[in-house]
């Protein structure tokens, strides 16, 4: 590989040759000297060249009219496009980009871009959306995506310090795998599959096949057609399940614990970036977050003033948002667990308590306002199990495979479902999970 300096490691080199690569983000042509900013991955930076303007070719030396021919490339440098540059690396504090420049002495147009740009700062999200391999060279958008890796990473490390088996489970099913709604259905040969709505059966697979602890990072497909600001068709689903838990209460202190661990660690290694691009200071958050009784919550909102209107037992979206505000104001805290969920809005799998027959051992979780997580005690015994899916309608002949896990043992279990770009767009508090996501798929868009 060709050696390059990243730009962001340039301010520790003393002056001297150096070679950058990256693409071209602006060109100043102005008479006597011209400046191109270079950003690669890494940041951005000024290299300039002293134009050598109206000289005749024909009766100049060598060097002069090299000199000529540099001048004339720069001035015809496109934005957007990829360029490698070797110089000289100078430090002056009179610098506004980082107090560094890098003196031209040959720049290799490696590829060359379409000069007119589709998009710019003010286009909009959706336009922005067609042209996303450009719109994700923007720095913020760069910055995400870092902070992305970073929390998946530690993540990662959390469950791997706690005997958690990273599992990757197929995405293609026999089986709606949450519910009929919402499902799409692939052409199989001569049959039909479809992909798959969570991980849900086969994280649970792993307790009756005695793995104890699993995780998995993986994409989930919802036939959802909603146009949300947090609803997307394809994403990624971030899901643990464990073994020889007593109550749902086990799988919100893994949760919580989790979640503090990501948030350490992208506050350590992003938050003076996050600072100054997203102006917020990241907060860790503390431990344990406050649980609320979904029941309890509803009082709370309708005590804020806020009527729910549906009619159905459940939480709608402004209703997640009071719940929040009411949280920060009383506890300080950005996070809430609402647990006891009534049974009519829950699946089959989850399990009930025995002495409040119509509530599940479930929790959602609050994130700013908005739900970002699903988890539970799942119902173990079979006859329970079998009798719980066909109270939901479900035929329990399509689940057979399903079932079978637990005809054969398993013990006590439960787990989460989180969704990644969620917690992304909250945390740095974006718009949508549009900004969060690579790249969106929603019922209009299946492009780029
Ligand atoms: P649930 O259906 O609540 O639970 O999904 C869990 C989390 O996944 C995210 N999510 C979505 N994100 C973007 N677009 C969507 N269309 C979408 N749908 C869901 C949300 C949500 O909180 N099997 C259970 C989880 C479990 O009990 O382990 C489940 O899938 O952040």
């Amino acid at each position: 590989m060709s050696t390059r300096t990243l730009v962001k490691n340039l301010a520790a080199l003393p002056d001297g040759p150096v070679t950058v690569a990256g693409w071209v983000e602006t060109v100043r042509d102005q008479k006597k000297v011209q400046f191109v900013i270079l950003r690669d991955e890494s940041g951005a930076v000024q290299l300039v060249n002293p134009a050598t303007r109206d000289l005749d070719p024909e009766g100049v030396s060598v060097g002069a009219a090299e000199a000529l021919a540099m001048t004339e490339q720069i001035s015809a440098l496109a934005h957007g496009s990829f360029i490698r540059v070797t110089g000289e690396l100078k430090h002056d504090e009179r610098v506004k980009l980082g107090g560094i420049e890098v003196k031209i002495g040959t720049l290799e147009v490696v590829t060359e871009a379409n000069p007119e740009t589709p998009i710019a700062a003010d286009s909009s999200l959706d336009k922005r959306m067609d042209w996303r391999f450009l719109d994700l060279r923007h720095p913020k958008q760069n910055l995400i995506f870092r902070i992305q890796t970073t929390f998946e990473h530690a993540l990662r490390q959390y469950w791997i310090d706690n005997e958690f088996v990273e599992i990757h489970t197929p995405k293609l099913m026999a089986s709606a795998s949450e519910s009929r709604a919402e499902l799409f259905e692939v052409g199989y040969f001569e049959g039909t599959a479809y992909l798959a709505q969570s991980p849900q059966f086969f994280k649970q697979m792993a307790q009756s096949s005695g793995f104890g602890r699993v995780f998995e990072i993986g994409p989930a497909f919802r036939a959802d057609p909603s146009f949300t600001s947090r609803h997307a068709t394809e994403f990624t689903s971030i899901d643990a399940e464990m073994s020889w838990i007593d109550s749902h209460e086990d799988v919100m202190r893994m949760h919580e614990e989790l979640l503090v661990a990501g948030f350490t660690a992208v506050k350590q290694k992003h938050g003076a970036e996050i600072a100054e691009v997203f102006g917020i200071e990241l907060e860790v958050p503390s431990l344990p977050f406050p649980r609320i009784p979904l029941e309890e919550a509803k009082q709370i909102v309708a005590d804020r003033g806020y009527v729910i209107p549906r009619d159905d037992a459940d939480i709608d979206p402004e209703g997640e948002r009071q719940i929040s505000a009411y949280v920060r104001e009383t506890y300080g805290h950005d996070f809430v667990f609402l647990t006891d969920w009534d049974i009519s809005l829950r699946p089959f799998y989850h399990m009930r308590y025995a002495e409040h027959p119509n509530l599940t051992k479930s929790y959602d979780l609050i994130y700013n306002g908005v739900e970002i997580s699903t988890g539970a005690q799942r119902e173990h015994r079979i006859d329970v199990l079998v009798e719980q899916a066909k109270e939901k309608g479900l035929d329990p002949e399509e689940l057979e495979f399903y079932l079978d896990f637990f005809r054969y043992g398993v013990p006590p279990h439960g787990g989460f479902g989180m969704g990644l770009a969620r917690v992304l767009m909250l945390m740095l508090d974006e718009h949508s999970i549009r900004e969060t996501t690579y790249l969106f798929r929603g019922p209009t868009r299946l492009l780029p």
